[in-house]
């Protein structure tokens, strides 16, 4: 995805269009040297709305964040500061180790996204971020 990748701010993002569970995503996108995308911002994530757009704009889109680990403590995989969030109204909802990944999901037709807790085995389109390409 590097290949196709888009500059966003001071990191590069690439979606991956073939859907796969949580680990197997994260996995994907640190083989390429990076992990699943963080989002610290509104401004960012409005950017990243753009490119995932004009990139066929699937419904479901995985990206980093994850409370696997503490119910209800949200971390992203590479480690960044989880310092925003743009849940959906009434998310997250995940009962215990069933709702431990982070979707970004369309919001009607406007294009906007929100965020949505699911199974961290729910396979989805993913978005890997990359500090360099
Ligand atoms: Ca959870
Ligand atoms: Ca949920």
């Amino acid at each position: 995805p590097c290949t196709q990748a888009e500059k966003i701010e001071d990191r590069f993002f690439g979606l991956v269009r073939e859907e796969r569970n949580f680990d197997a995503a994260e996995g994907a996108c640190q083989a390429l040297g990076g992990h699943l995308a963080s989002i610290h911002s509104n401004s960012e994530e409005n950017a990243i709305n753009k490119y995932l757009k004009h990139n066929g704009n699937p419904k479901d889109v995985l990206i980093g964040g994850t409370d696997r680990s503490s119910e209800g403590n949200w971390q992203w995989s590479d480690g960044t500061a989880f310092d925003y969030e743009n849940w959906k109204d009434g998310e997250p909802n995940g009962k215990p180790g069933d709702g431990d990944a982070l979707m970004t999901v369309k919001k009607g037709g406007s294009g906007n996204r929100v965020w949505r807790d699911r199974s961290t085995d729910a396979a989805a389109a993913f978005l890997c971020a990359f500090d360099s390409c």
